[in-house]
Formats: structure tokens, sequence, C-alpha cells
């Protein structure tokens, strides 16, 4: 075996434990394929050997196949060859398993004849997130096994099961100590050394089951939606189970897999996956900065912003104390909380148990004054920049020193707020999105006197709380409101132009985008910032407003909505709109969808890039992490700026000019370069 091997194999008598130490994750490259392979030929080739054992060393068995190799010349044996040689051994090989035995890992546990796991092990086919499909048998293998039902949720949708349920459906043969993984691992192999034949899961048949099969089409339909990895792996499922031989249905799944690879949104997806995890490290803070303590978080403001952050953190068992002016919008607010976690337990989320800890954990007060002993304080008091400064004023008296004063502001000058206390380094803002405690991204605004070990604590807190932080500059907007304001303007040109906000909206939602411009402003409220003068029209939406056409709270805004809040096209307001661009002599102009998804997205590009010439974002792939998560732009098109690199940023470039919009210098540059974001 050469030195630098991350498999190394091991004697125990009759049974040869095969170990990776392939940090971080034992992910299955070139050398740990090559590793496993000459492990098992030793297995094999030695007679005094009865059984072999399959381990991981480090916090997890192997998550998968390593994603760093995808796109590059293949090195080694194949990952599906390996796995067939595990199952080709005429002497039982066992996989133990812990942590989470994901994507490739999972195959290799399914090409060995037996698995046992402890009971904190998870084991999955997570694949479809990366826009891809089990790729070494997995798609044949799962579903022999453990029937159509579970291989269509494990590798359609992706997540991963519990030891505890893989056991339940004969994925997983014994669940052991959760500290003596390799010991018991050795005597199972040892109860197994004589017994014959070998199970193969691969000479295993699968029973098909197509009226399953289409009700999982339907069931998840709308998840699938724009998707083409999960048909592929439905397909592949399929293919195990209508009578395709093991070595036709893993041809064609190969294929499947080839044909994925080869598309754009797995490589979006796949991009995705590393700028999630990059977006989490701040450049110029070095690792390993020393992390101020949040034992205690304080919150105030018990509105839908204040309950929804208080209860990310009554989820992950931080105590929050939660403050407010008056009693009865206390205990709205704690009532909301209560309610939202009663909803979720009646979805079997949480045990009603776990309900009655994490209100255990809240502490509602009228006083700010207690709020003394808290390590964070986030506030999310309506946006008035005087009353958040004369709250932090306060803050400032009360707080103990070294504490973290947050704002939940979510476009105000953080600066300016933090000039409002003695402590400007220990201000930072903390952008969380509406529902606070379901959307995942967290903008971490930082501040010019915002201190290293603040930024990096609010930074390492993201994940503890279920968020995807990204790191913000002050601006108006930071970075995913500042670009979406550049979309207003498109539209309504548009809408003078004659195009009506239906196809505008369609475009968008064609595109993948869960909702259009004019479906989210009636969803928000067309009367928002509405200067509430019925008698001065100076604008459409003055116009609807004065009408009473306030969006889905009225039943009408831009759309007309029945009874169920579906929208349909509304003569009135394609008569209001009509009326504006005969006034205005606006002439009509055609627009494709294509055209239409230029005008209002390549404005954003063009506002991405500004704010990454100014540094207001560290890196492109972190302000497609803001849209990804705080937006719904769809994953598969990675986010604004890796878009605009596949339409290629001199299209960008001419259209943007097409439109009359000035085009950022960073953009300019790029596009003359041939560069890329
Ligand atoms: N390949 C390469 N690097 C990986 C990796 C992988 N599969 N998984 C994680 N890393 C890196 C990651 O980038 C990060 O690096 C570090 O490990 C820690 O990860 C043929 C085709 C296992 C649940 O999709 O879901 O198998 O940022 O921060 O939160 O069919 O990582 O520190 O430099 O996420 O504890 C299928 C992907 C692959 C699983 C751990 N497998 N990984 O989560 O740590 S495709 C997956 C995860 C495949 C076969 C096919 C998670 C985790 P850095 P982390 P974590």
């Amino acid at each position: 075996m050469p030195d630098a091997s991350p498999i190394r194999t091991e004697r125990h008598d009759d049974v040869l434990v095969i170990i990776s130490d392939n940090p971080p994750v034992n992910a299955l490259g070139a050398a740990v394929r090559m590793g496993l392979e000459a492990g098992i030929k030793e297995g094999v080739a030695d007679a005094s050997i009865k059984a072999m054992v399959i381990r991981c060393d480090g916090r997890t068995f192997f998550a998968g196949a390593d994603i760093t190799e995808f796109g590059k010349p293949m090195q080694g044996p194949g990952l599906g060859t390996v796995i067939d040689m595990i199952e080709a051994s005429d002497k039982p090989v066992v996989a133990a398993i812990h942590g989470t035995a994901l994507g490739g890992g999972c195959e290799v546990t399914l090409g060995c004849h037996y698995r046992v796991a402890v009971p904190s092990a998870k084991i999955g086919t997570p694949e479809v997130k990366l826009g891809l499909l089990p790729g070494a048998g997995g798609t044949q293998r799962i579903p022999r096994i453990a029937g159509v039902k579970l291989a269509l949720q494990m590798t359609a949708v992706g997540d991963p099961i519990s030891a505890k349920a893989a056991h339940e459906a004969g994925l997983i043969d014994r669940i052991v100590g959760e500290d003596s993984l390799e010991a018991d691992a050795i005597a199972f192999a040892r109860e197994v050394a004589d017994k014959r034949p070998l199970p193969r899961a691969s000479e295993k048949t699968a029973t098909a089951d197509p009226q399953a099969v289409e009700e999982f089409k339907k069931a998840n339909a709308r998840k699938f939606r724009g998707f083409d990895a999960p048909a592929a792996n439905i397909a592949c499922v399929v293919k195990a189970t209508d009578g395709t031989p093991f070595a036709d249905g893993v041809k064609f799944e190969r294929d499947e897999f080839m044909k994925l690879m080869m598309g754009t949104q797995s490589a979006a997806q796949r991009y995705m996956f590393f700028a999630e995890r990059q977006a989490a490290k701040v450049d110029d803070i070095p690792a390993g900065t020393a992390l101020r303590k949040i034992a205690k978080v304080g919150v105030v403001g018990a509105g839908t912003m204040g309950g929804g952050i208080s209860m990310n953190f009554l989820s992950a068992g931080i105590p929050v104390t939660i403050v407010e002016t008056a009693q009865d919008a206390l205990d709205r607010g704690v009532g909301v909380i209560r309610r939202n976690y009663e909803n979720s337990a009646k979805k079997g989320r949480f045990t009603q148990d776990k309900v009655e800890a994490m209100m255990g954990i809240l502490t509602p007060t009228l006083s700010l004054d207690d709020l003394a002993d808290c390590d964070l304080v986030i506030e999310a008091i309506y946006e008035n920049m005087d009353v958040k400064k004369e709250l932090f004023g306060k803050l400032d008296a009360i707080a103990k020193p070294g504490a973290i004063l947050a704002s939940n502001t979510s476009y105000l000058n953080v600066d300016e707020i933090a000039g409002a206390t003695k402590r400007p380094e220990d201000v930072i803002g903390m952008h969380f999105f509406s529902p606070a405690n379901v959307m995942k991204l967290l903008e971490v605004v930082r501040g010019a006197k915002t201190a290293p070990d603040v930024l990096a604590t609010v930074m390492a807190l993201a994940k503890p709380i279920g968020k995807v932080a990204v790191v913000s500059g002050v601006c108006p907007g930071f970075i995913g409101n500042r670009m979406l304001s550049q979309r207003g303007a498109p539209a309504n040109t548009m809408l003078m132009q004659g195009v009506p906000p239906e196809r505008i909206d369609k475009a968008l939602t064609d595109f993948g985008m869960p909702m259009g411009v004019y479906q989210m402003s009636d969803l928000a409220g067309v009367d928002i910032g509405w200067h509430r003068d019925p008698t001065r029209i100076e604008s459409i939406r003055d116009a609807l407003a004065a009408k009473g056409r306030w969006g889905q709270k009225t039943k009408k805004g831009w759309y007309d909505y029945d009874e169920n809040r579906n929208p349909s096209p509304s003569p009135e307001v394609a008569e209001i709109i009509e009326e504006f661009r005969s006034k205005s002599n606006q002439a009509r102009r055609d627009y494709t969808d294509e055209e239409i998804i230029g005008a209002l997205l390549y404005p954003m590009v063009n506002e991405g890039a500004k704010i990454l010439d100014e540094g207001m974002a560290q890196r492109a792939s972190d302000v497609d992490v803001v849209w990804i998560y705080g937006y719904g732009w769809p994953v598969y098109r990675g986010g604004p700026m890796f878009w605009a690199n596949t339409v290629g940023l001199d299209k960008v470039v001419a259209g943007l000019e097409k439109n009359g919009v000035p085009v950022a210098p960073l953009l300019k540059r790029k596009a003359e370069a041939g560069e890329k974001f």
C-alpha cells in the first residue's frame, strides 16, 4: 500500500478491517478508491482472512464521491468498479457506519454484503441536490433491498434517513453500540463468516409498483418543478423494477448520470454546494479567531420578525429573553411562537415535550433591564432611524461589557445605529428574512467599526441556528434588497410598453422564481408605502391603491383573487395601465420571454457587480447564496452572478445598453476581457 494512501488495513485475527482516514468527510477520491480496491484484494487473497470490515476514521463514514474531482479526468478505478469488486468478494464484507454514509458512501455500503451502524448514523443518496443521481449502482441496489417507495424517496428527494429507519427497511442489518462500532462490526463479521450464499444486492429482484411511482410523482410535482435530476432518478429506480438485468440497469443509470453531469443544472448546484460553504468564511479574519460565548440571547420586539428570530435560538436550545413595550403585544408575540411550535408538533417535527422545553427557555418581559445578562441582543422593532438610535443608546447602558448588539434592519445604516452607542465595535447587522424561523438566509452586516471577533462570532452562530450567513457591507438594502430594487423600474417600463403584468410574472415563474414582481407586490401589499391620498394619482400603483386594489388582502391588486387566493388577470388593471400608457405616449414594444428576463434580471446582475466592486460583498458566489437562500432564485441556475456567466457577460452588457442601463465598470471590464464573475 503506497505510504500516502488514506486507506490502511488492520488484522483482527481472521477479520481484516479496511479503514479510511481522509478528512474532513472521507470523500471517495481517487486515492481512497485505489486504497479500497487494494484492501479488498488483500483480504480476498489472504487465506487466513474469513471476513472483512470497512470503516472510516474521523467524524463520518464516506460522505460521497469527491465533488472536487467532478469535471476533471478520472483517476484510478471508478467507484462502480470498486463496489462491484466488494460485492464479488467470496468472503463477507461488512460496512461499519457512523456519521453520514452519503451518496457514493451509501453505495459502498450497498455493495457490501452486510451493514451495521451506530444509532446516530444516517444514510442517504443526496446526489439529486447536486443535480445528479447515485451513479455507482445505488439506483439499482436500493430498490432491490428496500423497495420502490423508499428508493424513490431516497434518490429523487435526497434526504438522508436514520439508522433506525434504514434498519426497519432492511438497509441496515444491525444497530450496534454507539461507542463500540469496530468491535461490534468485527463480532458481526465473525458471526456471518461462514454463512452462504452471501447476500448480494445485485442478485436480488425488486418488485415493480407503478401506482407508487405515479403517486410519488404527483405528490412531488411542485417540489421537482424545473429540476432535471428528479425525473432521471425516478427513471433509474423504475428501471430496477421492470425486469431489466442489473448490469443493464447500471448502464442505464450511468448514461443518465453522465447526461446530468454534463448539464448546466448540476454545474450550478455543485457550484452552490461550495458557494454555501465558502460564504461562511470571512477572508480577512484569521481562522481560529476567538469567538465570544453566546449562551443567552435577548430580542427586542415580539412582532413577526422578533418572534421568528427568537424561535431560531429556542430551537437550538439557546435561552431567549423577549421584550415588548405593552403586555398585549408581548402576549400576542409569545402566543404566536407557541402556536407555530404546536403546528410543527402536529406535523411530527417536534414532540410536545420538546415544545414545552423550548417555550420553557423563553422569558417574556416588558423591561429592557432584563437584557443585562444577555450575550447577544437583537433588535427587531419597526424601521425608523431615530427610534432605533434611541433604543441602541439604552441598550448601550444596559448590556454587559462584551455583549453583541445587533440590528435586524433590512436597509438602514448600521454605522449610524452603532454611532448611538459608545461601543460601535460591538454593533453588527443581523438581517433575517421573513418568516425568520423558516428562511435560511442571514445577511450579516459588517459595520465600519465592527470588531473581527464580533463578526466571526455571528458568522459561526449561523449554522447552529439553521441559517446560511453571508457578509454584507453597509449600503442601502445591503446585497439582496439592493439588487431587488433594480427590478422594479424595468418592470414598470415594460408595463408602459404594453406588456401585461401577468406576462412579466409568468416569464419569471417559468424561469424558476417562486413569484413574479406583481404577484409579490400583491402578497406584500400594493398600499405599502402609499401616501394614502386617493386624489393624488402619479403612478399606476397610486391608481390601484386609490381604487382599493391593495393586493391579496383586499382580494384585488394587480390581479383579481378568488376565495382560494388564485390570481387572474384584471380587466380593470389592464384599463388603468392602458390609460397611463396612452397618456405617456410610450410606444408599444414586443418582448420575447428571454427579453423580459433580460430586462428584469440584467440590472440586478449589474447592481451585483457594483456591490462587488465596492467591496460590499466578498465574492460573487456570496451574492448568489443570498439570492438562493433569501429570494427563492432557482438553485439549478446557480444565482444571478453564476447565471450571468452562463448567459455570457458580453450578452448581459449588450442587453443593458439596449435598455439604456449604465453598465457597472466591473461588469464592463469583465465582459471586455472575456472573463466571468
Ligand atoms: N466532496 C468533496 N468535499 C466535500 C464533500 C464531498 N462529497 N462533502 C463535504 N466536503 C467538504 C466541504 O466542502 C467542506 O470543505 C468540508 O468537507 C466539510 O463539509 C457516485 C456522484 C457530509 C453532511 O452530496 O452533505 O457521491 O469548506 O462544511 O456541515 O453516486 O458536507 O471545510 O473546505 O458541509 O459537517 C454525494 C455532501 C456526493 C454529501 C458534512 N454526497 N456533503 O456536513 O460539513 S456525489 C454529498 C455534505 C456522489 C456517487 C455520487 C456535508 C456533510 P471546507 P461541511 P458538515
